[in-house]
């Protein structure tokens, strides 16, 4: 097999010069939260690095999160972190098809160290004959991967937690990959959850810069997923949390609150229960997130998010005992629910409802 090229000089042979590289450094080590003091530490380290051979297998799902990768905007620190790994199988991606796909994937296996991304979950009833590609069930797919694999990153919630396919009823008996582990039905390998329905692009490729930068995974939360971008809660961040704070709320998301920004707490937003990187990252290049386009957080990046209730019931406080323990913030903010409801009761002007009289009664 022949010599892959470093990182350094795929770039070159790209015509990427030394320049661009540096400046691509220096939004690594922002990306990952370390100062900008670190790029030449990186650069060496990356411009030394072989292309790490990834294998990308696409299991059940709705491609939402290879779409989401793909809503990148070139030439972006997405693209490049793309020319830093040797990309050999992706099902959407990959010009090859049909024999010489599975061929690759077969080939990439042999040089053990490879990293195995994975996105969607796995059927395992009935022998999970639910999702097969090109006869070979994915529970299978996944434990041939994994044999030699170095590690592990579950994209999306779907691969990190099951996903819409493991909500109720659950009928292919969905599993995420850190489950299969679990119950020793695919070999335990290190796992990094990038969970997000789907993950934010910056946020899946931050992760993977980090991991080739520093060759370990991060730290993780209890939930298996990098402090460093869904160490906050999106209700930490939030730039409607003044309003939360005064216990000023929308009703409808066509009342007057709704129109001035006002936190959305109360038509079901689940940004205190929620940890993700949405409020600061953003989407779409950094332009906005949900809560600035006037929807509440669906929580998608929490195991389970689509049988906690529905979308639009407030929670009734930041009651996940997860979240309280591990988030003096969160702790925060339920103290910020307690002063809100006080508040109202002052001004005697906690009214149920969608009038906006509510509003102006708050406003006395
Ligand atoms: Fe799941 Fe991803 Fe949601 Fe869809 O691959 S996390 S359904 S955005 O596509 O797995």
């Amino acid at each position: 097999m022949s010599r892959r090229p470093t990182v350094a000089e795929q770039l070159a042979r790209q015509g990427v010069s030394r320049r661009a590289f540096l400046k691509f450094c220096a939004a690594a080590a922002s990306l990952m939260a370390l100062p900008p003091s670190m790029a030449p530490a990186i650069a060496e380290a990356l411009g030394k690095l072989r292309r790490p051979s990834v294998i990308w297998l696409s299991f059940q799902e709705c491609t939402g999160c290879t779409e989401s990768l793909t809503r990148s905007h070139t030439p972006t620190v997405e693209s490049l972190i793309f020319d830093m790994i040797s990309l050999d199988y992706h099902h959407t991606l990959q010009a090859a098809a049909g024999t010489a796909a599975e061929q690759a994937r077969e080939d990439a296996m042999k040089e053990a160290g490879y990293l195995v991304l994975v996105d969607g979950s796995i059927p395992t009833r009935d022998g999970g004959i639910y999702s097969t590609i090109a006869g070979v069930t994915n529970l299978q797919m996944l434990k041939d991967a994994l044999a030699n694999a170095a590690a592990v990153v579950s994209i999306g919630t779907c691969a990190a937690y099951g996903g819409i396919p493991k909500a109720d009823p659950n009928p292919t008996g969905a599993k995420s990959v850190q489950a299969l582990m679990d119950e020793g039905l695919v070999p335990r390998k290190p796992v990094i959850n990038v969970p997000g329905c789907p993950p934010i692009p910056t946020v899946i490729t931050g992760v993977l810069a980090h991991y080739l930068t520093f060759g370990e995974i991060p730290e993780l939360d209890s939930l298996g997923r990098p402090t460093m971008f869904y160490g906050d809660s999106i209700h930490d961040r939030c730039y409607r949390r003044p309003f939360y704070d005064q216990g000023m709320f929308a009703k409808t998301f066509d009342d007057e609150g709704a129109r001035k920004g006002w936190c959305l707490f109360e038509l079901g937003c689940k940004g205190p229960t929620t940890h993700n990187a949405c409020a600061t990252t953003k989407w779409n290049n950094g332009t906005s997130f949900p809560i600035e386009s006037g929807h509440g957080c669906i929580g998608c990046s929490e195991p389970d998010f689509w049988d906690a209730g529905s979308f639009y019931t407030a929670l009734s406080a930041p009651a996940d005992p997860l979240t309280l323990a591990t988030s003096a913030t969160v702790a925060g903010a339920a103290i910020g629910v307690g002063m809100s409801f006080v508040n109202r009761a002052k001004k005697g002007a906690a009214k149920s409802g969608h009038e906006t009289a509510t509003l102006k009664d708050l406003e006395k």
